[in-house]
């Protein structure tokens, strides 16, 4: 049976750490599914829709990945429908790491779904979609830490909210 990896996030909007993350992972195994999902701590800024034509037009083309949205649903839940036997997450740093422990023990503990824990890129270690809307809404230059598209999406409504 082929390996299959859940990449989630918010991916609000996705970034070029997000990418990085994502195309690693479809090195390492036959499939991935980048699942957008709700945070229930973050209000969101671009529309689910929105969001996945990011992401798709980033790494729609790499083989073996695809992008889907789920609503309301619990990440264990979503890894036993798509049929994934990891989640996928990369770490900038000690911050992600306190934050994401918690959430692969809990769901470790509900379904026994194993989190695999890559290494994020050093070059990208500021990169987040919270910061970067911050820099946009602020005038500051995003080029290179999110798509030309991305970039122009959040310049189009006054860097975000
Ligand atoms: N370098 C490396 N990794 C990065 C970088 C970067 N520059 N930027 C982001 N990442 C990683 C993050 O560490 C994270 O692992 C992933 O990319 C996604 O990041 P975000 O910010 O888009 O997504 P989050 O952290 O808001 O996603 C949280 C979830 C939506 C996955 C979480 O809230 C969830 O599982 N929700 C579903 C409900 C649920 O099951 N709750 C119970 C959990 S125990």
């Amino acid at each position: 049976a082929p390996r299959r990896a859940l990449c989630p996030g918010s991916y609000d909007p996705v970034t070029v750490g997000h990418v990085d993350v994502v195309r690693r992972a479809a090195g390492l195994f036959d499939e991935v599914v980048v699942a957008v999902l709700h945070n229930p701590a973050k209000q969101g800024t671009f529309a689910v829709e929105e969001r996945i034509g990011f992401i798709e037009a980033q790494v729609g083309d790499l083989p073996g990945v695809r992008v889907e949205a789920f609503a309301n649903r619990l990440l264990v839940d979503v890894c036993t429908e798509v049929g994934a036997s990891a989640i996928l997450k990369g770490l900038r740093g000690g911050t992600d790491y306190d934050y994401e422990l918690p959430m692969a023990r809990m769901n470790a503990h509900l379904t026994g779904i194993e989190t695999v824990f890559l290494p994020g890129d050093p070059a990208l270690a500021h990169v987040s979609s919270s910061l970067v809307k911050e820099v946009a809404r602020f005038g500051g230059d995003i080029t290179g830490l999110v798509s030309d598209d991305v970039r122009d999406a959040l310049l189009e409504r006054q860097g975000g909210r």
